[in-house]
């Protein structure tokens, strides 16, 4: 297996062949990587003949229901406390850990991180944070070289789920050729592509298809950004939940515009109004930096913060933001429009 490209830090590695009951996490608002490498840990970390335990924050999707141990994911409420080592997949900050993170429990347990957003805060003892890669999962192809592992087809299916997922079918801009050898040698270890992107990509709940077309109707398009809002009483009439990415692949594939936003109400921790902002940009455009400015993560062509406030209010201070970021970037950096 090719791994040169990539170099696995040492202390990540020492502290993983060391430790024997391992809590792997992912983040919030699961998606196929946040799955794909948690479960994928667990099975690297089992076929070592150690212990190992994925915790997520949210209940698991039933989208996501056919990978390999997704029913022995684990919420905040059942984990245990004796773990040796703590691994962050798919994070790029603490507080996407959710309430999984015990702070009295795990204050005193090493944590170590392996992520690929370039945002990432380095919060854990070791880091090995890998933009170059397109997913999480594919760093855990990378990892399974130096651990040794002999990669079977549960752990193969997991894998190629966060690299289908993070690179929407290996259509996104940073679909490396390591990320089709990484993808050719986990379909090589039995993963079923077809498969995997029926499961995830090519479907869709009928009350997908409601909302969709109510939030359309009212799309906006203005100075190159376009953008849509999805309230929460939408949400109820559709029957919808959860947040659906699809959507925002609709929106950046707008002729006219170079950057698009989803904003999705949402009702805070103490029931005051939040939306969720979830940005998309043309090759050339960069979201990335304005969502970390507004206190959320992500890349240069997918990026997504909350910001407190009614959805007219965020609405309203964020879409000049976009309007101006786009300005300045076909002014500095020499982006060009995609129309
Ligand atoms: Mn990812």
């Amino acid at each position: 297996m090719k791994t040169g490209t990539f170099t696995v830090p040492t202390d990540l590695l020492t502290r993983i062949k060391a430790a024997q009951n391992i809590l792997c996490i992912s983040h919030v608002n699961a998606d196929g990587d946040a799955y794909g490498s948690v479960l994928g840990m667990v099975w690297m970390l089992r076929s070592l003949g150690k212990r190992a335990t994925a915790a997520m924050p949210d209940p698991v999707l039933p989208d996501f229901g056919f990978l390999p141990g997704a029913g022995e994911i684990v919420g905040p409420d059942d984990t245990a406390d004796d773990y040796d080592l703590i691994i962050c997949l798919d994070m790029s900050s603490a507080d996407r850990m959710g309430a999984v993170y015990d702070e009295p429990r795990f204050g005193a347990i090493p944590l170590v991180v392996i992520d690929h957003h370039i945002t990432n805060t380095n919060f854990g003892v070791a880091n090995w944070v890998e933009p170059r890669c397109a997913a999480t999962a594919q760093m855990l192809v990378v990892l399974s070289g130096p651990l040794g592992i002999e990669v079977d087809t549960r752990l193969a299916q997991c894998l190629l789920t966060g690299i289908v997922t993070d690179t929407l079918c290996f259509r996104t801009s940073n679909t490396t050729p390591e990320v089709l050898e990484a993808a050719m040698c986990m379909q090589r270890a039995g993963a079923d592509l077809s498969d995997i992107v029926r499961q995830t990509l090519n479907r869709m709940p009928f009350s997908t298809l409601h909302l969709w077309s109510r939030v359309l109707a009212d799309a906006h398009l203005d100075q190159g950004v376009t953008w849509v809002t999805v309230s929460q009483a939408q949400l109820r009439q559709a029957g919808h939940e959860g947040d659906d990415s699809r959507l925002n692949s609709i929106l950046s594939s707008i002729n006219e515009a170079d950057m698009s936003a989803i904003f999705t109400e949402k009702l805070g921790a103490n029931g005051s109004p939040a939306v969720e902002c979830s940005f998309r940009a043309k090759p050339g455009f960069n979201v990335g930096e304005l969502a970390f400015q507004l206190g959320g993560g992500g890349h240069a062509p997918a990026s997504g913060c909350t910001i407190a406030g009614t959805l007219d209010d965020v609405v309203g201070s964020v879409v000049p933001m976009l309007v101006a970021e786009r300005r300045r970037q076909l002014a500095h950096t020499g982006a060009t429009p995609q129309h």
